[in-house]
């Protein structure tokens, strides 16, 4: 019977699928988020890693300590499942350590567990460490090019699982696919910190200028660009926060998207997720998380999002 590798789109889903892909001769990969591996068709023969458990997979790899919490929450015991589940910084980790007694792996693992588990926890000491063109960051940033489609990138990440199973970073770093990937990728980051630059803001009871604000909400498009780039421009920062319109059926509402990420150079013990949580807009986890405002009118989402501003620095400042 075919199996299918069910695996988050992301590094450490690529990473993980390729350990587990070596070991069982799997070579059919399908890419998910933790949000939508829930209506994805799962059968009894297919393997889920770096994503929340679905009732009778045949293995579950994975990480994630709100995913083993919500496991116990269902009334299932974590450690009675198929496969491993442990906390641990990347779920390549921890399909590493299930199969390593049991199979002959290729030595260049080591360097892929070890890149997935600095890759997926932003394990960086510097933001020049984080941006520099190293395998593990090349492989990272040129898994989603120019916006490309949901299929593209599925294509993408798919090659992207075989090579790592199949050859060093190194080598997957330097082939031609990447390499071209790469270099777009450089243009559209210069644009994209080009943007925040002329964008970003602080609110004015922000004194010491601790949030980074990104909004979008006033452009007639919906730009894609990771917040966090906001930190080459005002590094000092402790969050960064995004808002943008909430787009339904391809049309603006008056709802607003916003997310927020702690500057992961100097973390603070404050929980993004359970904050919004209390504020019944959303989630996350405690590095980052995110929501949605709604409102009827313009004016109403004005006034919400700056209470939804102040709330936050409230309660950064708490
Ligand atoms: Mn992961």
């Amino acid at each position: 019977m075919t199996s299918t590798i069910f695996t988050h789109c992301d590094f450490d889903g690529a990473a993980s699928a390729a350990i587990v892909s070596y070991c069982l001769k799997t070579d059919q990969f399908h890419f998910a988020t933790p949000n939508n591996i829930f209506k994805q068709a799962v059968s009894v023969h297919d393997i889920i890693c770096d994503l929340p458990y679905i009732s009778g997979c045949r293995l579950w790899f994975d990480h994630h300590a709100t995913n083993i919490q919500e496991l116990k929450d269902r009334g299932l015991n974590p450690e009675n499942i198929e496969g491993a589940n442990r906390i641990a910084p990347s779920a390549a980790q921890v399909a590493y350590d299930f199969f390593l007694p049991t199979h002959e792996l290729p030595d260049y693992f080591k360097d892929l567990v070890k890149a997935a588990n600095i890759v997926d926890t932003m394990d960086y000491d510097s933001i020049e460490s984080w941006l520099a063109a190293t395998p593990m960051n090349i492989l990272n940033d040129t898994i989603n090019i120019n916006s490309e489609s949901y299929p593209a990138m599925s294509y993408h990440l798919s090659w992207l699982t075989r090579q790592l199973r199949d050859e060093p970073l190194e080598a997957v770093a330097a082939s031609d696919i990447i390499q071209s990937r790469w270099a777009q990728k450089l243009v559209t980051r210069q644009k994209d910190i080009e943007f925040i630059e002329k964008l970003h803001s602080f609110i004015p009871e922000d004194k010491d200028r601790q949030i980074v604000v990104i909004d979008c909400s006033n452009l007639s498009f919906a730009p894609k660009f990771n917040k966090t780039l906001g930190l080459v421009i005002q590094p000092t920062a402790q969050y960064i926060l995004l808002i943008a319109n909430e787009v339904s059926y391809g049309r603006k509402t008056n709802n607003l998207k916003i997310s927020v990420a702690k500057n992961f150079l100097t973390p603070s013990d404050k929980q993004l997720g359970v904050f919004m949580e209390e504020l019944k807009l959303g989630g996350g986890h405690d590095n980052a998380a995110g929501g949605v405002i709604s409102s009827g009118s313009k004016n109403e989402r004005l006034r919400k999002l700056k209470d939804f501003q102040l709330d936050l620095l409230d309660y950064i400042n708490s």
